[in-house]
């Protein structure tokens, strides 16, 4: 266009020019504090460091490449958990491949998924959000799995979770394979004064009530929409088809009535509109939404490191605008599962299980749903 610069040209909201803008309102508190932290823990930078904030041992977010702290976007490590009430948002690994059915590695998860937030910072230009700044979050490192057994593994999974969620803490689950959405849920459950509605993401409907004689990550929502406050009305799955869906599944979700969005559903119909039809079905009736989100929903181009890749599926930006919309009015809990990083090459895998998070937990802050805690222990934190 050979008018670019005149006002006429400039699209109505452009997201670009607001962000510039919403930058300036951000605060940078928690990013003094880590500053001097840094040179308080890790010793003032030799004398031909001209900028003297960079001390002489890595203690903060930079450099990127150094410095791994172990905890999800470097942000505080609780380590007695009976002190998790102090925070808004608590995130923990659930690290199992005991329900793989194909390729196994997602007991790895975990790890993949926090060290590939190494390569983020704290600040989302888009939402206008800084989540050091803005969201008292923790990282409670992982659940103590037991190999090879998946109900051992269930019933941890499910007393951590309802841990968690007792003390009003929102969970943030790192799978783990997708067996996990049935311990997660069972866990949660009872203490929800209500029903509770659930979005799930993925190319496979995961409803059949056993696989392989087990109740394998084929299962969980067989399981789930059991529990009385789980009803499977409130259970939409979004991203479904392929040549990996088991009758078996298909049945149950017919007969229960779940409702199932394919990725051909998304492409007509467009993402607003699916997002408004998601969130009117979790939350008819129900007082608290949970996002499932299982990374293999993604087109398998994008996402090798997964258990079961199917091509064909959704783009990240639908994805995650997908992720972003349905996350707006407020979430009870997320889990990313499925990320199995000995089949990842250069973390893609494991960056869009991040970014998943990050986006929706960013888009609470934006919508106020979430960066209303403060910390008062006397810790490293994060937040308000
Ligand atoms: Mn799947």
């Amino acid at each position: 266009m050979a008018d670019g610069n005149s006002a006429n040209s400039e699209p109505p909201n452009r997201e670009g020019a607001w962000a510039q803008q919403a930058e300036a309102e951000l605060p940078d508190r928690r990013e003094r504090e880590e500053i001097e932290r840094c040179l308080t823990f890790g010793l003032e930078a030799a004398p031909t460091i001209n900028d003297r904030r960079i001390s002489t041992f890595v203690r903060g977010e930079l450099p990127h490449f150094a410095g791994e702290r172990g905890t999800f976007l470097k942000c505080p490590f609780v380590e007695d958990v009976s002190k998790v009430d102090d925070a808004e948002v608590a995130i923990f690994g659930v690290p199992l491949d005991a329900g793989a059915t194909y390729r196994p590695g997602t007991r790895f998860g975990p790890q993949g998924i926090r060290r590939s937030t190494n390569l983020f910072g704290t600040y989302n230009y888009e939402l206008g959000v800084d989540l050091r700044e803005q969201l008292n979050m923790v990282d409670i490192g992982d659940v103590f799995t037991i190999p090879g057994n998946l109900e051992k593994s269930f019933d941890q999974i499910s007393q951590a979770m309802a841990h968690v969620v007792q003390k009003g803490v929102m969970p943030v689950v790192l799978g783990g394979d997708h067996s996990i959405g049935f311990p997660t849920i069972r866990g949660m459950a009872p203490y929800l004064d209500g029903n509770i509605g659930i979005i799930h993401f993925d190319r496979h409907v995961d409803t059949q009530e056993s696989d392989l004689d087990e109740r394998m990550h084929t299962t969980p929502w067989f399981h789930a929409t059991n529990i009385k406050n789980a009803p499977a009305t409130n259970l939409v799955q979004i991203g479904i088809g392929g040549w990996q869906a088991p009758r078996a599944g298909v049945k149950v979700g017919r007969e229960r009535q779940s409702t199932v969005i394919t990725v051909g559903d998304v492409e007509r119909v467009g993402v607003e509109k699916i997002a408004e039809m998601a969130l009117e079905v979790a939350w008819k009736d129900a007082k608290a939404v949970y996002l499932s989100f299982d990374i293999d929903v993604i087109d398998a181009g994008f996402v090798p490191g997964t258990g079961w890749p199917e091509p064909g599926g959704l783009l990240p930006r639908e994805a995650l605008n997908l992720v972003r919309m349905v996350s707006e009015p407020g979430l009870a809990g997320i889990e990313v599962v499925e990320c199995s990083p000995p089949y990842d090459w250069a973390e893609q895998t494991a960056l869009l299980s991040s970014r998943v998070i990050l986006d929706s937990l960013a888009t609470q802050v934006r919508s106020g749903k979430l960066g209303n805690k403060k910390a008062s222990a006397d810790r490293h934190a994060w937040g308000p």
